[in-house]
């Protein structure tokens, strides 16, 4: 049987369904994936290293002048035929769960009810002193990239402003860790979709499925060390073969 078939026959038969996305589904809609985030004028400076409490210590400037920039791209794009195939996915499968480490929010924009968002948004930025949540403008106008934008400061302790996302060494949302590691560990399909599968604790989620007994489909053009994990593997973009599977 082809592998698109296989897939859409196990996916058609599910009846609890995870999505995990990563940064390839929203490659399509002109959002960088996260290893490739640093082109143009960001390209000098390293992602890894940039994704960091220490980063945002040192140069809090450099380090909220890339995230503005981002903020203001992703408002610029639009989800692609790959999220509107997930939201497609929910519609059929109510109880489907989708978990995203992407810090966009194309799957919302594409109809996805709730989906669980491991690494943060770009859209909830919160003080680093207090905690408090604080409201941004909307990102209209476009820093240049690779330009240092100074964070504003909070109105109640003065801390500075941060991006509500996720860095490396920080811990994930409790809550939503935990609601990912059940989704996957009760569903009987979980699809892994435009992840280089690198960054844990959250590539164990696919992980966590395949032990449960679930049937693991990876959609990618290229492979991952997901493929050893995935019983399929699609190799291809996610806005060509979701609606292929969906059909
Ligand atoms: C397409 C496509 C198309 C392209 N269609 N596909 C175990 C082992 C080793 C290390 C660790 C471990 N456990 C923890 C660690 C350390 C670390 C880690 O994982 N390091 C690794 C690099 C080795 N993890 C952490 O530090 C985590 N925290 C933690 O463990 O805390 C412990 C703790 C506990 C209690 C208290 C305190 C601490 C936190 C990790 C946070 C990650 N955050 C980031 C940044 C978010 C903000 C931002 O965006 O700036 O999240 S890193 C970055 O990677 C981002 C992404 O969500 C994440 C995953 O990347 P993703 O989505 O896979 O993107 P890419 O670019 O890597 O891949 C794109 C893929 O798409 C590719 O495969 C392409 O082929 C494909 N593609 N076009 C389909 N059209
Ligand atoms: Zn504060």
């Amino acid at each position: 049987m082809a592998d698109i078939v296989q897939a859409a026959k196990l996916l058609g038969d599910a009846r609890r369904v995870v999505v995990f996305t990563g940064a390839g589904i929203s490659a399509e809609s002109g959002v960088p994936t996260f290893r490739d985030a640093l082109t143009g004028l960001w390209e000098r400076f390293d992602a890894q290293s940039l994704a960091t409490p220490q980063a945002f210590q040192d140069q809090p400037d450099l380090v909220w002048g890339w995230y503005e920039w981002r903020r203001h791209r992703v408002s610029t794009v639009s989800p692609n035929p790959g999220h509107r195939a997930v939201a497609a996915i929910e519609s059929r499968v109510p109880s489907t769960v989708v978990i995203t480490q992407n810090v966009d929010d194309l799957h919302e924009r594409a109809g996805s009810r709730d989906p669980v968002h491991l690494h943060g948004s770009l859209f909830a930025p919160r003080c680093s002193g207090c905690g408090e949540a604080v409201a941004l403008p909307p990102a209209t106008a476009e820093p240049d990239a690779g330009r240092r934008v100074q964070p504003p400061a909070c109105v109640r302790c003065h801390g500075l402003v941060r991006p509500g996302v996720v860095w490396f060494g920080e811990a994930l949302p409790e809550a939503a860790l935990e609601a990912a590691a059940r989704a996957a560990s009760a569903c009987d399909v979980l699809l892994t979709v435009g992840t280089s599968g690198m960054v844990y604790p959250a590539a164990e989620i696919p992980r966590i499925a395949a032990r449960a007994g679930a049937a693991v489909i990876q959609v990618n053009p290229h492979a991952t060390p997901m493929d050893s994990v995935a019983l399929v593997n699609l190799r291809g973009s996610a806005g060509r073969i979701l609606p292929e599977l969906v059909t």
